[in-house]
């Protein structure tokens, strides 16, 4: 596997410097989390690393994989804010050696959660949220809550991110939803 400076170079290369800098802080955010709930920090460090590493491709290269690996039509309805995720995992195993599928599915996962979703995804889709570049109005009662219990912050995360896409009259992407209804009462 490549090693974390390999990887960070490989990201630098990747992605423009703003969103260089906020990997970098999910992956501190991520490894935080991971401590505070008795995860494999190394695993949080990558994931966190590696999320956003297909942010910048084109249209094109997703859909050439979406056909090659005959992934589900659905996602040619929808763009790179699902993609990057669902479909740029694939390019992080291909491209970045990595081989972990715990890793990977945080990876597929970070954009709209899932219905089952490990310890180590829970931390790369609330270190994506919760992050100390992200300013939107809520984001220190998001921290909160995510520090008390991991759980809850998904539930929180969930509700608010299916608010704002149903008030932007965005498409609602099917695992956003299957996410919500599974997380919105706790209990995980
Ligand atoms: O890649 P980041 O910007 O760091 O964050 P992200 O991967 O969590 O992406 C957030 C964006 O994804 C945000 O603009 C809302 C969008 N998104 C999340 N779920 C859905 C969605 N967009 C659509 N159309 N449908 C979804 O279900
Ligand atoms: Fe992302
Ligand atoms: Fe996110
Ligand atoms: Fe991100």
């Amino acid at each position: 596997p490549l090693s974390r400076e390999e990887l960070i170079e490989k990201l630098n290369n990747a992605l423009t410097q703003s969103r260089f800098e906020h990997v970098l802080r999910v992956e501190q955010m991520a490894i935080e989390l991971a401590k505070k709930n008795d995860v494999d920090v190394e695993k949080a460090s990558v994931a966190g690393l590696c999320h956003d590493y297909a942010k910048q491709r084109p249209d094109d290269d997703f859909i050439k994989l979406i056909k090659k690996y005959r992934l589900d039509d659905l996602l040619l309805q929808y763009g790179n804010a699902i993609w990057h995720g669902e479909v740029g995992y694939l390019m992080v195993q291909n491209e970045l050696g990595v081989t972990d599928i715990d890793i990977l599915n945080s990876i597929k996962h970070h954009t709209t959660g899932a219905k089952y979703m490990s310890k180590l995804e829970q931390i790369v889709y609330m270190a994506d949220y919760i992050e100390m570049g992200r300013d939107f109005p809520g984001v220190e009662e998001a921290r909160e809550i995510t520090f008390n219990n991991l759980a809850d912050g998904v539930a929180y995360q969930t509700k608010h991110t299916l608010q704002y896409l149903i008030s932007a009259n965005k498409p609602v992407y099917p695992k956003t939803i299957d996410t919500y209804n599974e997380w919105v009462n706790g209990s995980n």
